[in-house]
């Protein structure tokens, strides 16, 4: 597109460029640079334009397309296919529709969702141009039991991104990262296998990053990176550090095969840990004490006569966190 050719031109010129000399470069006509300057303008990036010296870019802070996310992998070593799209329903359909044809990893990636998806069948929020709203498809050669694990694996990642960035967020297992009571972010873990085992497996993520303000129906349970720091992140560098984390991760999980080498790290990092929490599962719900995963993954609780239980998946409610009281 000549749009992204105008764009390497003017990214790489510390200086005003010519649109003569963008013409020259690119055997195009003026028309045409003048119509590829105002679609990136629309795009949000801040370009000067002087009618005798050309045209000049004031780097646009927090913008993602695919040149942008692209150049941000490349510089944190990552080699990983990229779909980016403005506007999709999911990421996490996207990446299931479009898994056939990809048979290797790939990081599926959207300006906006218009129907975002969290576990059964309930909504994400992902306004557009706010948070991250991502998913990467997998290829694991794991048995299928072991594909839940995954949904912590990546909790692990993006704890360790906002600690580093001085976020003092916490997992509440198996799929949430927390910030001052309020959700921070959601993982969305999903499966193709048969009787072959694993055909792929889809991870999807959403934070809400630079998100000013939620609807009345998330306002005391969600919060984003802005509202806790009153700072505003750039996402594409926030993709690539969770990104980076996540397969260091993910090759020595796949090399060990449980999640031995991360329990206690993941211990240390999970919310109501010696508490009493509330299980909810299909039938009941119950209290019991939290003590933590264990190598499968699964939530370790002791109910009040001293009978210990493994959670595969479910919901938990933590005392003091969101509506338990
Ligand atoms: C989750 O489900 O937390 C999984 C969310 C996964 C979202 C990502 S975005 C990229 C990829 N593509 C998708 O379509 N999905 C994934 P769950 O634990 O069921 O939580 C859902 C609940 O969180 C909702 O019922 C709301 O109460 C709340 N919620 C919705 N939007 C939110 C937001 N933006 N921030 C915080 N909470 C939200």
């Amino acid at each position: 597109m000549i749009k992204d050719e105008v764009l390497k031109i003017i990214k790489s010129s510390p200086d005003y460029v010519s649109g003569q000399k963008i013409c020259e470069l690119l055997n195009v006509s003026r028309t045409a640079v003048w119509k590829a300057i105002n679609t990136l303008k629309e795009e949000g990036y801040k370009i000067e334009s002087s009618t005798n010296k050309g045209y000049k870019l004031n780097y646009g802070f927090d913008i993602l397309n695919s040149i942008e996310i692209i150049e941000k992998l490349k510089e944190y070593e990552i080699d990983l296919e990229l779909i980016y799209k403005d506007s999709i329903d999911s990421t996490n359909s996207l990446a299931k529709r479009s898994a056939a044809d990809l048979k290797k990893d790939a990081l599926f990636v959207a300006g906006e969702q218009t129907s975002g998806r969290g576990r059964r069948s309930r909504a994400w929020n992902s306004p557009k141009d706010t948070g991250i709203w991502m998913s990467l498809l997998l290829h694991p050669t794991i048995e299928t039991h072991k594909a839940s694990m995954l949904t912590l694996l990546v909790a692990l990642a993006i704890e360790r991104v906002m600690q580093g960035l001085g976020l003092n967020t916490g997992i509440k297992w198996p799929n949430d990262i927390v910030i001052n009571k309020k959700k921070l972010c959601g993982i969305l873990t999903e499966m193709s296998a048969d009787m072959d085992g694993i055909k792929y497996i889809v991870c999807g993520i959403g934070i809400n990053v630079n998100n000013k303000d939620f609807g009345a129906e998330l306002k005391n349970l969600a919060t984003s990176m802005y509202l806790e720091t009153h700072k505003e992140y750039s996402r594409k560098d926030i993709i690539a550090k969770i990104i980076k984390e996540f397969y260091e991760i993910y090759s020595e999980f796949l090399l060990q095969g449980d999640l031995s080498f991360v329990i206690e790290e993941y211990n240390k990092f999970l919310l109501g840990n010696g508490e009493y929490i509330k299980v909810i599962d299909l039938k009941n719900s119950y209290e019991a004490r939290q003590l933590g995963i264990n190598e499968k993954g699964e939530l370790v609780v002791e109910k009040e006569d001293k009978t210990k239980l493994e959670l595969i998946s479910g919901e938990i409610s933590i005392r003091g966190l969101y509506t338990y009281e």
